[in-house]
């Protein structure tokens, strides 16, 4: 066999080897505090899905639902060592990180979730991940998800601010959240995810906030919070991020794939999404939640100061939610 023909086939050899090597399968950790099934984990997985196949397996995912990784403050530290890939999380913990989302953030800033989905889908969206992605917090935005409106759920029944005087309600952890709801009339307490059922157990806390997917799956009225006040005081988007970390290991292309699926599984959560606020809300009520719809105007007017302060650095990007249709 002639030799250049021989050293032909080695190099070749040798390539194959190079590109088995350098093409070796990376299994991304993904992270969420929700259960397997809820819409947001599974908008996640299906990504996942995607990329596994346009990869030809080369990225797997391995979700971790349920808060197995920790409450979103420790995931959102995870990722930005890069110990977790993928997080799903609310955009609430991320405002101490990038306080630029706190505009998000604030109480009434969206007219109601059709407004907020313009938004989160437009152009302000994409500014407001590619903030976070140039921040210095070691995340890259990849897409938004609906967190619905959250409101109230306490022991007792709240119709007016006022009814809220004395009651302390567990907030997430933002010192703008603490705000709204001291603004609100109550007294907010900022607490992790994983604590606020022995929470309201053992009587730390009066009620706290939020959709009705998490309402029910987090078991929250079954431990004295069955009165669900319809204040819709926050519209927040909940965001999907990666890790910087991770993210720059990845081929321009592989970038762009994550970029494209990431996309669709902003619009798939949306209708998984509709779908739960519906199931889970009749399941809420016939569990006995009792859901007390009211004029939200006195606790619109109650967090003007609140929006007054955190919107006060970003007067031109307001006008611009404002003005989306
Ligand atoms: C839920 C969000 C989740 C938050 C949770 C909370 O989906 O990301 O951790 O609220 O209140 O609606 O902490």
């Amino acid at each position: 066999m002639n030799m250049r023909r021989t050293l032909l086939a080695a190099a070749i050899a040798a390539g194959a080897l190079a590109t088995t090597f350098t093409a070796a399968a990376q299994t991304m950790k993904a992270a969420d505090v929700h259960p397997a099934g809820y819409p947001n984990v599974v908008a996640i997985e299906n990504m996942g899905k995607k990329i596994e196949a346009a990869t030809k397996g080369r990225i797997k995912f391995q979700m971790f639902p349920g808060s197995v990784l920790g409450g979103e403050k420790e995931m959102i530290e995870q990722t930005q060592v890069g110990a977790i890939q993928i997080l799903r999380t609310s955009l609430g913990p991320i405002g101490p990180v990038v306080p630029d989302v706190n505009v998000f953030n604030m109480p009434f800033v969206f007219r109601n979730e059709a407004h907020m989905r313009a938004v989160i889908d437009g152009p302000i969206g994409t500014e407001m991940l590619d903030k976070i992605t140039a921040s210095s917090a070691k995340m890259v935005g990849l897409g938004w998800m609906d967190g619905g409106s959250r409101s109230l759920y306490t022991k007792k029944p709240v119709r007016k601010p006022e009814d809220l005087k004395g009651m302390k309600i567990r907030m997430m952890g933002n010192p703008l959240f603490v705000d709204t709801m001291n603004a609100m009339g109550g007294n907010g307490i900022s607490m992790g995810y994983g604590e606020v059922f022995t929470a309201l157990q053992t009587g730390v806390v009066d009620g706290a906030e939020n959709n009705p997917p998490t309402l029910f799956t987090a078991n929250h009225y079954q431990a004295g919070a069955k009165y669900y006040t319809q204040t819709n005081h926050l519209i927040i988007p909940e965001i999907f991020v990666m890790s910087k970390v991770s993210w720059d290991k990845l081929s321009k292309d592989d970038q762009a794939l994550f970029r494209k699926y990431a996309r669709e599984a902003q619009m798939e959560q949306r209708v998984l999404w509709d779908k739960s606020v519906a199931d889970y809300t009749a399941k809420l009520k016939a569990a006995g939640v009792e859901f007390i719809s009211i004029d939200n105007k006195p606790f619109y007017d109650s967090t003007a100061a609140v929006r007054a302060k955190y919107g006060a650095q970003f007067p031109e990007l307001i006008k611009r939610i404002e003005a989306t249709k």
